[in-house]
């Protein structure tokens, strides 16, 4: 274990390092146990840096087995070695050249940071401090060199060696079994963007031809035998590469772009310069073992990292406080794509229920943290929903504010000027207030201040003088180490809608020709002239700003933007919120007229009725309640899980009940002709079925039964089964335990299937499922030693299930604690990423916060913890000031 728990790192504390690194020789003799790594590294000191400071690099479990300068061996007492670092005391003041020989044990590396091995093979994770745990180094971004990796192996072991860049030499070692790759990548890069790969592998490839006309061979590794479940991906990649091309004027700068899938990995993917890394779930699909969202995931990842390739490696992030720089950047891009690949509407939506359900969660909870945080003791605790998706939502609103063609202007001046350079937030504004000749330094607020901003709007109709006015005010509650907050600049989208449908020509000089008012005070009002009728307002179109709003709109008038408004996003928008004040309401105890959820159910049916063919997809999202968790999140305080889930179950229900010969009608008419494919508006009908199928249930158990089972043998697809089975869990009995049994038997041998058994059954919200999951976990199959094992069933009971994990008696949460304690001995990323399901522990009634607070110091107190688990543990306790 590391011992230097306590060290804050502040962004205030920045300092250019003392050295510079220009090229990095790598010769690394691949061993399952005792794997030699000799680096060569060329230095100098940087003119930026201390005249006469020492030179100490970074190192993390590594063993030095020798050092030399300038081809000198150096004697002990010229430098002073530790697991943790390597410092040579008197380091020469002109350039000169490191050698340093260490030893490392991949197959012992549980940790999965640096070299380690899945199902055999090697592979390598550096960011963001994996890089020390291969050889010392200067392992910050800012430290960017040239690398060339001399890769050796046993050719029965590894036949397959890569490396970052492009192959420069291979070959045999004479009278030996053993053979060798040499990889040279001429893009001076960062170390966490080293990778190295050796291993049995299956290849699929094409050739893509950039803009430019260079010709670049495109390849996708994964275990033989898999390869024709990577034709998707390959195909995502081309697309991918396209589209940046057309959107952003970016090409590729490489001769290969190599893609590896392997089955043990932290996160989803990694963007190693010319050499992703990619968590298997998130590369292999056929119809049979994936869904349409698998699909659409992998085609969203495989567009983010290659988009790295420009937001993130050709620019990267000075330091790790500048994370959002590539992070927001890169997802608000492959959010962009997958919407003119998909549905633009269906698209947003999916996104903001994520942010919701992710980052405002984070927001409210005792680890908000700002987009870009100001300290940390563990950056990898900083791959947060707040600085990948918040991130992209600035990065959205700034496109709002300055319009579409200064947008790709500020972009090009970006990339233009900052290319081959370790970035700042600051650099990224500059080229925006650059080319508009604006003043970026309110905005920029957002990266600074944590918390989701609350707006609150009244609407006033005076009809004598056909004026409307709008009224808007807004604050942001506290977070760690943020009692008060300032105003924040809002882009609010928004027009008008007449409650009969028709359009209303009102004007107000505040709003712009994109049709966005900009609040940034702490309150304004804006009126339109002009207006005949009371309006309907329609605010916050395509979810303009990452806030939470509180409208003075009755449910009556809500009700009408759901038929009416133009745009689709407000439309679902309507529905949800008439939806959540009742399930509110319900879920606290109070009562609510029965004609209220009556007009909902007529509203649906009638959207239903009319409208949900034009797009399925979009249909199936309105007929989605919002979750339990978005529930608990609204009411905020003094939460009880089981209120809530019965009367979502129950709105349900009602729902159901209303809109049956609709939801049957759907279920039968809907049927996939012809082969699968994982098209967005095939994926949209089968979403609409599904959905239908699953309201039903909840209407007429035996019904939904019958169905289910029915879909459940006859299924042509992965999407269509695992739908069926997931209907069914609803629906406690025989019927649902044969299903669960026929589906081990059908998938035991493919891990990615078995996940999605693990997670619905650790999902059933019934007594018995914390004893089913322990169950599960002696299952052949479970494994805590492989993340996605981990995630799929312990994960997915500590996050989805709102009423089991948080069970009153705090059994939920003492076997999470259990877990990740045991989980923390082998792989602490992973055990602190379990740890976060802790985030809503603050909003839960006092028997459930008592039980919850006592799980967590009884993590906290434990000795020798990972520096990643007592982080989380300590940052969820901590009383926060002014909360
Ligand atoms: N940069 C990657 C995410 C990533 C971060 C840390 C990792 O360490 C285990 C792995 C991947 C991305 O944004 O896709
Ligand atoms: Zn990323």
């Amino acid at each position: 274990m590391r011992t230097d728990i306590a060290q804050t790192v502040r962004l205030e504390d920045y300092r250019p390092s003392d050295f510079l690194i220009d090229r990095v020789d790598l010769d690394v003799r691949l061993h399952p146990t005792a794997t030699r790594i000799t680096a060569t590294l060329s230095l100098r000191p940087n003119p930026k840096g201390r005249a006469d400071a020492p030179l100490t690099l970074d190192g993390d479990e590594v063993s030095l087995k020798a050092v030399a300068l300038d081809g000198r061996a150096l004697p002990e007492s010229e430098f002073e070695a530790s697991p943790q670092s390597l410092t040579i005391t008197q380091p020469p003041r002109g350039p000169f050249t490191l050698t340093i020989e260490t030893e490392i044990d991949p197959t012992s590396n549980t940790k999965l940071m640096g070299l380690y091995r899945s199902s055999g093979n090697y592979c390598t994770q550096c960011e963001a401090e994996g890089f020390r745990r291969i050889t010392y180094f200067l392992d910050r971004p800012d430290v960017m060199a040239v690398y060339t990796t001399r890769i050796e192996a046993e050719r029965d072991e590894a036949p397959v060696l890569l490396g970052n860049g492009n192959r420069v030499e291979a070959g045999s070692l004479e009278g030996t079994s053993r053979h060798y790759a040499v990889w040279h990548d001429p893009h001076p890069k960062p170390s966490y963007l080293f990778a190295l790969v050796g291993g049995r592998l299956g290849r699929v490839a094409k050739s893509f031809t950039t803009m430019s006309g260079r010709e670049v061979e495109l390849a996708i590794y994964v275990e033989p035998g898999k390869e024709n479940r990577a034709d998707y991906a390959l195909d995502a990649l081309e697309r991918s590469m396209r589209w940046d091309e057309r959107a952003f004027g970016r090409e590729y700068d490489l001769d290969v772009f190599n893609i590896v899938a392997v089955s043990d990995f932290n996160m989803g993917a990694m963007e190693n310069k010319g050499l992703n890394i990619f968590n298997d779930k998130y590369v292999l699909a056929s119809p049979e073992t994936a869904t349409d969202a698998d699909y659409a995931n992998i085609e969203a990842i495989i567009a983010h990292e290659y988009f790295h390739n420009w937001s993130g490696n050709r620019v990267t992030c000075r330091d790790w406080f500048q994370l959002c720089l590539k992070e927001g950047l890169t997802v608000f891009r492959d959010q962009e794509f997958s919407s003119d690949e998909r549905s633009r509407p269906v698209h947003r939506i999916a996104e903001v229920k994520t942010l919701r359900a992710r980052q405002f969660l984070e927001d409210s909870s005792p680890l908000a943290h700002p987009v870009r945080p100001i300290q940390y003791r563990e950056i990898n605790n900083f791959y947060t929903a707040t600085v990948y998706e918040k991130g992209a939502e600035i990065v959205r609103m700034l496109k709002a504010l300055i319009g579409p063609a200064d947008f790709r202007r500020g972009m090009d001046l970006y990339y233009e000027r900052c290319d081959g350079t370790a970035a700042t937030v600051e650099d990224f504004l500059a080229a925006f207030a650059d080319v508009t000749g604006r003043d970026l330094s309110h905005f920029a607020r957002w990266y600074a201040q944590a918390g989701t901003p609350r707006v609150t709007v009244k609407g006033t109709f005076d009809a004598a003088a056909r004026t409307y006015r709008l009224d808007f005010t807004q604050e942001t509650p506290p977070t760690p180490g943020q009692p008060t907050k300032e105003p924040m600049a809002i882009p609010v989208a928004l027009g008008l809608v007449a409650r009969d449908g028709s359009a209303i020509e009102a004007v107000s000089d505040r709003v712009n020709a994109e049709g966005v008012f900009v609040l940034d005070k702490a309150s304004d009002s804006l009126t339109f002239t002009g207006v005949s009728a009371h309006p309907v307002p329609s605010l916050f179109r395509e979810f303009s700003a990452p806030v939470k709003t509180i409208l003075d709109l009755s449910n009556e008038e809500l009700l009408v933007l759901l038929r009416h408004d133009s745009d689709a996003f407000n439309r679902w928008q309507a529905a949800q919120t008439v939806a959540m004040r009742l399930l509110a309401a319900r879920s606290t105890g109070k009562a609510i007229a029965d004609s209220d959820v009556a007009d909902l159910a007529t509203a649906l049916r009638a959207f239903m009725e009319t409208d949900a063919l034009g797009d399925p997809a979009f249909a199936a999202l309105v007929l989605t309640l919002p979750s339990e968790a978005d529930i608990a999140q609204d009411i905020g305080r003094d939460v009880e899980p089981d209120m809530i889930h019965r009367a979502r179950k129950e709105m349900r229900r009602r729902i159901g009940q209303a809109c049956i010969e609709t939801l049957r009608h759907f279920r039968d008419s809907l049927s996939a002709t012809g082969a699968y494919s994982p098209d967005a508006a095939s994926a949209g009908r089968r979403a609409l079925r599904n959905a239908s199928l699953d309201l039903l249930a909840a209407a007429d158990a035996a019904l939904g039964e019958t169905l289910a089972r029915e879909q459940f043998e006859t299924a042509g697809n992965m999407t269509d089964r695992l739908a069926a089975l997931s209907t069914l869990m609803t629906l406690p009995g025989d019927a649902r335990e044969a299903a669960l049994a026929r589906f081990e038997e059908s998938y035991r041998d493919e891990p990615l299937v078995l996940d999605k058994w693990f997670t619905l059954q650790a999902m059933i919200p019934e007594d018995g499922t914390l004893e089913r999951v322990k169950r599960l976990m002696e299952h052949p199959g479970f494994s805590m030693n492989n993340p996605n094992r981990v995630r799929s069933l312990i994960g997915s009971f500590a996050m989805l299930n709102q009423v089991q994990f948080n069970r009153q008696d705090g059994s939920g949460y003492d076997f999470l604690a259990d877990i990740v304690l045991r989980v923390d001995e082998l792989n602490p990323q992973l055990a602190a990423r379990l740890l976060t399901s802790f985030s809503s522990w603050r909003m839960m009634e006092t028997k459930r916060r008592t039980h919850a607070k006592s799980a967590l110091s009884r993590i906290a107190g434990k000795p020798n913890l990972s520096r990643d688990v007592s982080d989380i543990a300590a940052r969820s306790l901590a009383e926060q000031q002014g909360q």
